[in-house]
């Protein structure tokens, strides 16, 4: 099965840039751009990777962030990623970016829009990688900080397919988001939202029905509601789901106990993703081999995964008959 997973073409769709930094290259920028890190070494950074919720998460992943200031950064930041896809084989992938991150501590959302799409025209030229851009709003913040990061998405239509939601879950519901979200539509993004990752079904729910989301990430505690389960599969609503990352944040203590391939047979459109495979071990193929080492599954549910990816995946569908 190791060989088949190694094989199989993979489409990523659900993938923070920021949590694709390695404790190398945060070494090396935090040297090349002189920020002071609270580390020795990048085997100390590893070492103090043990989490356990999203909020112990979230406060060394935002710190990390700190080292990236140049466009040249964020360039090669999106290229270590993308090399590591081809070793993957991940053939086309959706990125999450965090402008407010940046922007907060006063790097300029230009510059890492050019330096991410730079890297990401490279990899479509010399890697043969497709990929589509997704701004995230940072949900702990106010709806007036994501208008402003909206209005300076606007001069990046052309490099920006939609907008996204991550952050705190907890205490910050999608309805705080709803005008903000309906503005984007109206600006013609396409919408997606973390939701029922640690926060509840209802989430899962609003983030449908009031940001207009055609993709759910995580989505995973849907189950808790049988009646939003029906409907997730009969709109064949995706769930980006990222194995690895509900393991390191205890949203389950064991990958037996994970129910992606539940859902799956349930019938649900679910995919399988890395998030922040930098902070939580582990890249594409990582994610869908621990699955499998956990649920045995025929080679046929396996590829289900991609082709749930294909159909989820904000490319157009001539491509997408073409990748199927
Ligand atoms: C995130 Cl795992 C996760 N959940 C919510 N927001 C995030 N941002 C980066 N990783
Ligand atoms: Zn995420």
């Amino acid at each position: 099965m190791t060989s088949f997973i190694t094989g199989l073409p993979k489409v990523e769709l659900h993938l923070h840039i920021e949590g694709s930094l390695e404790p190398e290259l945060m070494f090396a920028l935090a040297e090349r751009n002189q920020i002071a890190i609270p580390f020795h070494s990048p085997d100390e950074v590893r070492a103090a990777y043990q989490f356990h919720n999203l909020q112990s998460f979230l406060d060394i992943y935002y710190q990390g962030a700190n080292v990236l200031i140049h466009e040249q950064d964020f360039y090669d930041l999106t290229w270590a990623y993308l090399l590591r896809c081809k070793a993957d084989n991940v053939v086309h992938t959706e990125i999450f970016f965090d402008p407010q991150t940046h922007t907060e501590r006063g790097i300029a959302f230009d510059i890492v829009v050019k330096g991410i799409h730079r890297a990401l025209e490279q990899g479509r030229e010399t890697l043969g990688i497709s990929s589509q851009l997704i701004m995230c709003f940072l949900r702990h913040l106010d709806q007036d900080s994501a208008f402003a990061t909206l209005s300076q998405g606007l001069s990046h239509k052309d490099k920006i397919v939609g907008v996204g939601l991550d952050s705190s879950e907890q205490g910050n519901p999608p309805e705080k988001f709803n005008a903000v979200f309906q503005q984007a539509l109206t600006e013609g993004f396409l919408t997606v939202a973390h939701a029922g990752e640690e926060g509840p079904p209802e989430n899962i729910t609003n983030t449908l029905d009031l940001l207009g989301a055609t993709r759910v990430d995580h989505g995973i505690r849907c189950v808790e509601d049988a009646a939003l389960v029906e409907r997730l599969v009969r709109e064949q609503v995706p769930l980006t789901v990222c194995p690895l990352s509900n393991l390191k944040l205890k949203v389950f203590e064991d990958m037996k106990d994970h129910n992606i391939v539940e859902l799956l047979r349930k019938g649900l459109r679910v995919t399988i993703n890395s998030d922040d495979p930098a902070y939580f071990g582990g890249y594409m193929t990582d994610n869908f081999q621990a699955v499998a080492d956990a649920h045995p599954m025929t080679q046929e549910e396996i590829a289900q995964f991609t082709l749930n990816a294909i159909q989820a995946s904000f490319i157009c569908e001539e491509e997408k008959q073409r990748l199927t």
